[in-house]
């Protein structure tokens, strides 16, 4: 219940600022340039999020009036940045973190690509996270002219995907920071769908606060379009967008495009089901063969760590994509059995109705969930997912 509440009360940054700039009655907006590479000097939506701001193309006072605005929005914000940056002007430099190990990152600057170490000064106390930086996040670097460069402080982000961190779950572990939205990848066959997972996927995802797109793939090897109908109509009757696809066919491939375009996207989904294959329809350039940092060699010499070995493509129409293993565990952890059907929309609002407080909505009478499942109101697929997560789940 506590992180339904929480993810409640959190507003997101936009509306923030949105109600900021209403209090402070200063409505004028910005001009946008158009934003052509995430992690370049382009900000094509500062309220969105960017940073990414070169000042000298800011009109007089601009930046005094974002920062106010800033301030105002975020002032009760775990956002903030922990530690001013402290690097003179002159050899400050942003970038996008693109990989990360224990200690080390690699920093994208427009087409150059930096090791870095992190600053000393940077501290994990009070974020409540277990990394100072994660993949997708702004930072500001030094660099002493050789090849390495410094951390020295990491850009407040627009959002974060957690997962906690070992059995610590006070503690959590950024997976990615600054996506937009969640694409969920499933294949009809081959590896068989598997609805029990995309669930799990869109709870993470309301969890995260992200958008949550659901892409069923290889839809060339549907044999039963009723089977298939049953399976993937709930969702999209849930509301959720919903692209049918095939990177043999190339159906769905435009669409996709378009959805990636212009934002950042993380994908979850299992190995096989066509990730790469999209990725590579949508543009046939993209070189996927990136290798590991570890494998590279270019974190050797450091001693033992565990490499993040996140993957992030920027697309030609804007897009950023992050592909990473770390996606694969962040589901469920700190949900009780108890809490499971507050997750699922359809039967959140259900549930307290039912006749007994701590119904679990299997066998009880006077079941709400369960008329509604009769009645059609909730799918029959939906609800036998919730009864299978809700079995792995701890009682509290
Ligand atoms: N029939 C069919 N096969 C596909 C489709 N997309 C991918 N595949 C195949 O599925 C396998 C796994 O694809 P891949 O892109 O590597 O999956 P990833 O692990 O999610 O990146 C490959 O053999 C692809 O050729 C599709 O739409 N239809
Ligand atoms: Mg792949
Ligand atoms: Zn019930």
């Amino acid at each position: 219940m506590t992180d339904y509440t929480e993810k409640m009360k959190k507003h997101s940054r936009k509306e923030r600022l949105r109600d900021a700039r209403r209090k402070t009655g200063n409505n004028r907006s910005t001009k946008k340039p158009r934003r052509k590479d995430w992690g370049s000097d382009y900000s094509d939506d500062w309220d969105g999020g960017d940073y990414l701001i070169d000042e000298r193309i800011l009109p007089r006072g601009e930046h005094e009036r974002r920062r106010k605005l800033e301030a105002l929005a975020f002032d009760e914000s775990l956002t903030q940045p922990e530690t001013a940056p402290v690097v003179d002007a002159d050899s400050a430099i942003t970038g996008l973190v693109v990989e990360v190990s224990s200690g080390l990152c690699r920093v994208e600057i427009n087409d150059e690509t930096l090791l870095c170490s992190l600053r000393g000064n940077l501290k994990i106390q009070e974020t409540g996270y277990s990394n100072l930086v994660a993949v997708g996040d702004h930072v500001i670097i030094s660099r002493d002219g050789s090849e390495s460069g410094v951390v020295e402080s990491v850009l407040p982000r627009r959002s974060v995907l957690v997962r906690p961190h070992g059995r610590v779950l006070s503690l959590r572990q950024i997976v990615v920071a600054n996506v937009d939205q969640i694409l969920i990848v499933a294949s009809w066959r081959e590896p068989h769908i598997w609805p029990e997972l995309l669930d799990r996927y869109l709870i993470a995802a309301q969890r995260n606060d992200l958008e949550a797109i659901i892409c069923i793939n290889k839809i060339d090897l549907i044999e039963d379009q009723m089977a298939f109908d049953a399976i993937v109509q709930p969702y999209s009757a849930l509301g959720y967008r919903l692209v049918l696809a095939s990177a043999v066919t190339g159906e769905g491939i435009d669409e996709l495009r378009t959805i990636l375009g212009e934002s950042a996207t993380v994908l979850a989904g299992l190995s096989g089901v066509g990730k790469s294959s999209l990725l590579t329809a949508i543009q046939p350039d993209l070189d996927l063969h990136t290798r590991s940092v570890a494998e590279r060699g270019l974190f050797r010499g450091q001693g033992r760590h565990t490499t993040t070995q996140a993957s992030l493509w920027k697309l030609e129409n804007g897009g950023i994509v992050i592909d990473t293993p770390g996606i694969r565990s962040f589901g469920l952890a700190g949900i009780t059995q108890s809490e499971l059907a507050g997750w699922y929309p359809e039967m959140a609002s259900l549930s307290g109705s039912c006749r007994y407080a701590d119904c679990t909505h299997l066998n009880e009478p006077e079941c709400m969930i369960k008329d509604a499942v009769k009645s059609g109101r909730v799918s029959q697929p939906r609800y036998k997912n919730y009864s299978t997560i809700r079995e792995s789940l701890p009682v509290s």
